[in-house]
Parts: C-alpha cells; sequence; structure tokens
C-alpha cells in the first residue's frame, strides 16, 4: 500500500513518516521515500529524492532564487518517477514543505497517477491542529482536503497532528460556533457544512501525535478501513 504524506510546512510530514513508519514496522516490512528535494531525511529513506535532484545545487546552476528552484527541481524529479515509487507492504512518501510543489505541478499529477496505477493507495492530509481553532480554520483544512483529493485522484484521509499542543474542534462544537456567529462569513460557513459529510471526518476525527506516537491505532484502523473498501472495488 501506497501512503502520500501531504500538508503545509511544518504540519509533521516528516516525523510522521518517521515515526508511524516504526510503529508499522512492528508487523510489516515499510518503506520510506523523501520525495522533498531540499530537506534531508530525518529518517532511513529507501529512496531519497536528493540522490537525483539537490535544490541548493539548483539554485547555484541555474542562478535561481529559492522558489524558482524549488519548482525547477520537482521539474526534473518527473525523470525519476518510476524510481521513486516502490512495492511493500506500505510505502511512505514524504511530500516538500511547500503544498503546491505537488498539488499544483506536472510532476505532482504524473506521480499521483502513477500511484494510482500501483497497488491500492492513499493519501494523508495532515494538518496542525493548532490551525483549526475556530470555525474558519477548522472548514478551510476540511475544503484543502477536498482539494488534495480532486487533485490527487486519491482517497484522502484528514489527520489532525500535534494534538499533544491542541485538540481540533469537535463537530459538535463546530456547529455550535457555527450557528452562535452573525454576518455573512457565519451564513457562508452554515451552508459549507453539509461538505463535512464527503469527507472521512463524517465517520470520525483522526487525531494524531506523531512525535508522541498517539492516535496510530486509530489510523491505521482508518487505513484498514480504505485498503478493505479499495479491495471491493477492484
Ligand atoms: N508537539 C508536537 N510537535 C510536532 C509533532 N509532529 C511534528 N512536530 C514538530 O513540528 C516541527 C515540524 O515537523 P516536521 O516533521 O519537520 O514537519 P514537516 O511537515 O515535514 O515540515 P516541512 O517538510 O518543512 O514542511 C518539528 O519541530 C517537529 O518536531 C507533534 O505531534 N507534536
Ligand atoms: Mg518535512
Amino acid at each position: 500500500m501506497n501512503i502520500l504524506i501531504l500538508g503545509h510546512a511544518g504540519s509533521g510530514k516528516s516525523t510522521l513518516v518517521k515515526n508511524f513508519g516504526e510503529y508499522l514496522e512492528e508487523n510489516y516490512s515499510v518503506s520510506r521515500v523523501n520525495l522533498d528535494t531540499a530537506t534531508n531525511p530525518i529518517y532511513k529513506a529507501e529512496v531519497d529524492s536528493r540522490n537525483f535532484v539537490k535544490t541548493e545545487e539548483i539554485m547555484e546552476k541555474f542562478g535561481l532564487g529559492i522558489n524558482g528552484a524549488l519548482l525547477k527541481s520537482v521539474e526534473l524529479l518527473k525523470n525519476h518517477i518510476p524510481e521513486l515509487v516502490l512495492k511493500d507492504d506500505f510505502a511512505l512518501y514524504d511530500t516538500p514543505g511547500q503544498l503546491e510543489l505537488f498539488l499544483y505541478t506536472n510532476f505532482g499529477e504524473i506521480f499521483s497517477e502513477k500511484l494510482r496505477g500501483n497497488d491500492i493507495s492513499l493519501a494523508i492530509f495532515l494538518v496542525d491542529s493548532y490551525l483549526c481553532r475556530t470555525p474558519e480554520n477548522f472548514l478551510s483544512a476540511i475544503f484543502q482536503s477536498v482539494v488534495v483529493s480532486l487533485r490527487t485522484g486519491l482517497q484522502t484521509l484528514t489527520v489532525f497532528n500535534k494534538t499533544d499542543l491542541e485538540k481540533p474542534l469537535s463537530f459538535s462544537k463546530l456547529r455550535e460556533l457555527i450557528e452562535k456567529g452573525e454576518g455573512v462569513l457565519s451564513e457562508m460557513l452554515e451552508t459549507l457544512l453539509p461538505f463535512y459529510d464527503l469527507t472521512s471526518l463524517r465517520y470520525r476525527t483522526i487525531e494524531i501525535s506523531a512525535e508522541k506516537f498517539t492516535g496510530f491505532d486509530e489510523l491505521s484502523g482508518a487505513i484498514n478501513e480504505i485498503q478493505c473498501s479499495c479491495g471491493d472495488l477492484s
């Protein structure tokens, strides 16, 4: 099974790849792939994109600033996609800090297509719980998870990280806050609420701490459910 881990800068993607990988390794064979050409992995990567492209070298070679070099890096990485997709009980893919480098590039499109054609694949959209303390921010995270699903074509689990520091809003609290709110923004939020039903959050909110190894049983249970439903479809 392939698990593509996406999320905002600093949401804990690399920590999750390292620690959830260790958790899975108790029962399965696990591979880790670093797709972040700008950062050395904090775990042992079976495949490291930096063996093919290093962003700091691209800056130098092409005289580019950091953003241009990151875009150039994923463009060059496109030539190595077959070497970047592995077969294992679980293959965990760590993506670059900048979400758009995966979601809005041809590299991301081709990579997602390759995953869709290779074993069972799903995406995790990792959210920093601290950024989901208000209804506006909570719903923004849900919509971004839907965008991840649409752009990658993969079933996507929204996972709230860093819950050792902050818990995300519960659905009942979210509804309560929206109903209490006033003004156009609150009205808009209310009309958006049914979107919630389209996401995995309808069944449960997955709350983890990638750093403290908590919530991994729930995460693994949700992944297994997706695996089963994909099995039914195939
Ligand atoms: N308290 C707490 N800190 C965490 C948790 N997960 C990650 N962190 C910390 O958050 C920071 C960013 O973690 P990373 O794993 O590097 O996040 P990332 O999404 O890979 O970051 P980029 O690749 O730069 O986008 C680090 O200092 C981690 O130690 C968590 O569950 N709880
Ligand atoms: Mg990282």
